[in-house]
């Protein structure tokens, strides 16, 4: 068995790895040269914990290699992103390029597997007309499905494996034959469904959690006004059975759930109103921030401000789509001397500064916007101490309060 995976970032490059450690012979490709070239040289360039070690040992073994031209084989995997176009339609181009580039290399009995994130009817309307230029029969000499990844990044190699997968396929052979490669790695149980109900689920379960964030984003912002405690009115509704609050923050970020539930809104003709309202309450989240700032620092003489975190999640360095940028862009044009500081990201993109004193330095206010463990053991009498004001925003309820008043810090926390 040969598979060709199309595609070689966050999702494609750790499903060949993970597929040619369960003994399939795996083609990795992808457009760009310098990714191939990296891979090539056995560096990596997703960030994702045990993802090299895994990808080395594959490749020592021979099972695993990289090009940036699609080859023969029996299954070809689809993984390209699917960014948001002008107008935040779908821009499908890179899934049209990768369906193109296999053209040429389909042969009788292949299976053609689709993962990246599309919007309802891409594999019906879209994929099968450019896959037809092959000239093979769909269901009785090309077989084609739709299987989403549903990965936590951070947690990839171990969710690849662990989670439950849904296979869409065109007709029952195609789900058959694409139930059999994901046995080979698949330990969560795989439920097999028609294209277009495994199309909308992925998009479903990405909206499910965004309108969930949008919700905790307004009760935090219901809270303030009425002043409450947002954070200790969820842990206490979250103590009933059927309630699952989940928390607010600065704003949803990310390349997934900033972005999918527009997916659905394109195709609805206007039957998605609560998808629309949650993502532009979420988009509106950090200028919520925004105004806290500027509320908290109010009759400073030329504020400083600290950011505290630039990527958009815990623990990780993905930049993209995080409310930082937002953040950090709206204090910069309203006058705020600001400063930055993420453990994650390398010194001097996006302004960090290489240590949390240093971006503290004759501050006004920390501002903390990613949860990631280390800012939990910072040293904030140190920081203190460096700083022209001890003013403290958290945006997520990560840090302890309690401890930084003794600090003599002045705490604020969204929500409350
Ligand atoms: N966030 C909150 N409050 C919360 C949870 C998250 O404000 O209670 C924010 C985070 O800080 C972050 C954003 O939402 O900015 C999204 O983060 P996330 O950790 O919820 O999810 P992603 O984008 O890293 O990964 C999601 C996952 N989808 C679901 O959990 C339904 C993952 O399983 C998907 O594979 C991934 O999207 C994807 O690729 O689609």
């Amino acid at each position: 068995m040969k598979a060709c995976v199309v595609g070689l970032g966050y999702i494609g490059l750790p499903t060949a790895i993970v597929m040619a450690q369960a003994g399939i012979r795996v083609h990795g490709v992808d457009r760009s040269a310098d990714i191939v070239d990296t891979l090539l040289s056995r560096g990596i360039h997703v960030a994702e914990p045990g993802l090299q070690d895994a990808m080395l040992q594959a490749m020592d073994k021979r099972t695993l290699t990289f090009s940036t031209k699609p080859e023969f084989a029996d299954t070809f995997i689809i993984a390209v992103q699917t960014p948001l176009g002008p107008g935040r339609s779908p821009n499908l181009d890179y899934v049209r390029s990768a369906a193109e580039s296999i053209v040429p290399c389909l042969k009788p009995g292949n299976l053609v597997i689709v993962e990246s994130t599309v919007p309802p009817n891409t594999i019906e309307r879209f994929i099968i007309p450019i896959l037809g230029q092959a000239k093979l029969e769909i269901g009785k000499q090309l077989f084609v499905a739709y299987s989403p990844e549903r990965v936590y990044p951070g947690n990839i190699l171990s969710e690849l494996v662990g989670n439950d997968r849904i296979i869409g396929g065109v007709d029952g052979e195609s789900s058959r034959k694409a139930l059999r490669l994901y046995s080979r790695f698949v330990r969560g149980t795989i439920h097999t469904t028609d294209v277009g109900t495994a199309e909308l689920v992925k998009l479903m379960e990405n909206t499910y959690r965004d309108i969930n964030i949008a919700f905790a984003n307004e009760m935090a912002r219901v809270a303030e006004t009425v002043g409450v405690d947002v954070w200790e009115a969820i842990r206490l509704a979250n103590t009933h059975p059927r309630v699952h609050m989940l928390k607010p923050g600065p704003g949803v970020g990310g390349h997934c759930i900033a972005v999918d539930p527009w997916f659905i809104v394109a195709g609805a003709r206007g039957q998605a109103p609560l998808i629309s309202l949650a993502r532009t309450i979420n988009d509106g989240t950090p200028m919520h921030i925004v105004r806290f700032v500027e509320s908290i620092v109010a009759g400073i003489d030329e504020p400083v401000v600290t950011l505290l975190g630039l990527s958009y999640k815990g623990n990780s360095d993905d930049t993209r789509e995080s409310p930082s940028h937002a953040i950090g862009a709206a204090l910069e044009r309203k006058g705020y001397s600001l400063k930055r500081f993420d453990p994650y990201v390398r010194s001097g993109i996006m302004g960090n500064m290489g240590s949390a004193s240093e971006a503290a330095e004759r501050s006004d206010c920390l501002v903390l916007l990613t949860d990631h463990d280390q800012f939990r053991d910072l040293d904030f009498g140190q920081i203190g101490d460096v700083m022209r004001t001890r003013l403290v925003l958290d945006t997520r309820n990560w840090l302890d309060a309690g401890q930084l008043a003794k600090l003599g810090f002045t705490c604020y926390r969204i929500g409350t």
